[in-house]
C-alpha cells in the first residue's frame, strides 16, 4: 500500500530573540542576542519545526529575521499550501521556484517539512534521509569573548568539561598584528591539547591575508575560514596555493551548488563549510556536500548559531553525509541563555550526539516561544 498523503495545511513563521551567555565578537558585529525565526508546518495533522537564525540581522548574510518571516508567510506559504509534504523532492523544487534567493527562509521551511514527514512516518530525520552514518560528530567551540585572557579561561573550562577540543577563533575586527598576537597566545596556552582555527568573516583584503596567513600557520593554526570577501575566488585561490600548510575554508562565498563548483574548479579552498541556511535546506546542502566530496575537499558542519531546533535539524542531516574532515560547530544552543525546545542536544566527550525520537528529535516549547517572540503587538507611547 502507498504511504498516506500529507497535505500542507498551515505554515507559520514566528520571530524570537534569545540572549547569548556572553557577547560574541565577530569581525562585522558583536552580538548579545540571537534573532531566530521558528517555522511551523502542519501537514496531514502533524506539526514539523524548522529554524532560521541571523547573526546581527542582515550582516553575516543578506537576510533579516523580518525578511525571513515575510518570505515564508507572504511568498512561500501560498504555493506550498495544499501540496503533499510527503513528496519532499517535489516540495523542495517548488520552494526553489517560488522565490529567488532567500536561502535562510527556504531552509527553515525545508527543515520543517522534513521534520513533519519524518514524524508522520515515525522516523528520525536521519532515518528518513536514508540513515545516519555516525551516532555523534566532533564539536568545535568559538572563542570570541573579545579578550585573550577570557578566551583562555573559556577554552580551559571546555577542555576540563570534555566538551570541546577544537577552537575556532574569531578575528578580523582588529589590526592583523593584534589578531596574530591574540591567536599565538591561545596557541601557546592550548598547545598539544586543542586545535585552533580562525574565522576572518571576509574582513581582510588579499594583501592583508597574504601577510597574516603565514604567521597564523607558523603559530599552529591549521585552518582559516573565509579570510577575504566571499566573491573573491581569485584571491582565495592564490592564498590557498601560497599557504598549503593551511586549509582555507570557504564559508560566506559558498551558498549555491554553483558557488561550490566554482570554488572546487578554481582551487579556491581546501575545505568547505556546510550550513543548511546558506544552501536553502536539505537538498541544497546535499548538493554542495556532493561537490565538495567529488573535489576532494574537507567538509565542515557549520552553524548560523541556531538554537536547538535548527541545530538538531542540521545534525540529523550532517550525520547522513559521512566523514567531516573538520568536524562540526553545532554549538549554538550552548551559546544561548535559553531554549525554545523541550529537549536539549547531548554534548559529551567532545562530540554532539544524535538524539533518538522522531523527526529532528525535539518538540517546540510553546511557553518559551510565547515569552521570547518579538512579534507581539506593540503600543507606541509618547
Ligand atoms: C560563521 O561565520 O561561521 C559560526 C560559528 C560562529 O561563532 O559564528 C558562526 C558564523
Ligand atoms: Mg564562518
Amino acid at each position: 500500500a502507498s504511504l498516506p498523503r500529507l497535505p500542507i495545511e498551515r505554515i507559520e513563521a514566528i520571530p524570537a530573540r534569545i540572549p547569548t551567555i556572553r557577547p560574541h565578537h565577530l569581525a562585522f558585529a558583536t552580538v548579545a542576542a540571537m534573532d531566530v525565526v521558528i517555522v511551523k508546518v502542519t501537514a496531514g495533522g502533524v506539526v514539523g519545526f524548522g529554524e532560521a537564525a541571523t547573526i546581527g540581522g542582515p550582516r553575516w548574510g543578506e537576510e533579516s529575521p523580518e525578511g525571513i518571516a515575510a518570505i515564508v508567510t507572504q511568498y512561500l506559504a501560498e504555493p506550498m499550501l495544499g501540496q503533499d509534504a510527503a513528496q519532499l523532492n517535489a516540495a523542495e523544487a517548488r520552494i526553489g521556484r517560488a522565490v529567488r534567493g532567500n536561502a535562510f527562509a527556504k531552509s527553515a521551511l525545508s527543515m520543517a517539512l522534513h521534520d513533519a514527514v519524518a514524524r508522520a512516518r515515525g522516523l528520525s530525520l536521519a532515518a528518513l534521509l536514508g540513515g545516519a552514518q555516525a551516532e555523534s560528530l566532533p564539536i568545535a567551540w568559538t572563542l570570541a569573548s573579545g579578550d585573550t585572557g577570557r578566551d583562555i579561561e573559556e577554552g580551559e573550562a571546555m577542555l576540563a568539561a570534555r566538551r570541546h577540543r577544537d577552537f575556532k577563533v574569531k578575528i578580523g575586527a582588529h589590526a592583523p598584528e593584534d589578531d596574530i598576537a591574540h591567536v599565538a597566545a591561545l596557541a601557546r596556552a592550548f598547545a598539544g591539547r586543542a586545535t585552533l582555527r580562525v574565522d576572518v568573516n571576509q574582513a581582510w583584503d588579499e594583501a592583508t591575508a597574504a601577510r597574516a596567513l603565514p604567521a597564523l600557520a607558523e603559530a599552529g593554526v591549521a585552518m582559516a575560514e573565509q579570510p577575504v570577501a566571499g566573491w573573491n575566488l581569485a584571491a582565495m585561490a592564490r592564498l590557498q596555493r601560497a599557504n598549503p600548510r593551511l586549509s582555507i575554508m570557504g564559508d560566506e562565498g559558498i551558498a549555491t551548488p554553483q558557488d561550490a563548483l566554482r570554488h572546487a574548479m578554481e582551487g579556491a579552498c581546501m575545505a568547505m563549510a556546510l550550513k543548511p541556511a546558506k544552501h536553502g535546506g536539505v537538498a541544497g546542502t546535499r548538493a554542495v556536500a556532493a561537490i565538495a566530496r567529488a573535489a576532494g575537499l574537507g567538509l565542515y558542519g557549520g552553524t548560523m548559531l541556531e538554537g536547538t531546533i535548527g541545530t538538531l535539524g542540521a545534525l540529523q542531516l550532517y550525520a547522513t553525509l559521512g566523514d567531516f574532515a573538520w568536524g562540526t560547530e553545532l554549538f549554538g544552543p550552548l551559546l544561548l541563555r535559553d531554549s525554545l525546545a523541550t529537549a536539549a542536544p547531548e554534548y559529551r566527550d567532545f562530540a554532539i550526539h544524535l538524539p533518538r525520537g522522531p523527526g529532528i528529535g525535539t518538540d517546540l516549547d510553546a511557553d518559551k516561544l510565547a515569552h521570547y517572540r518579538t512579534d507581539r503587538p506593540r503600543t507606541l507611547h509618547t
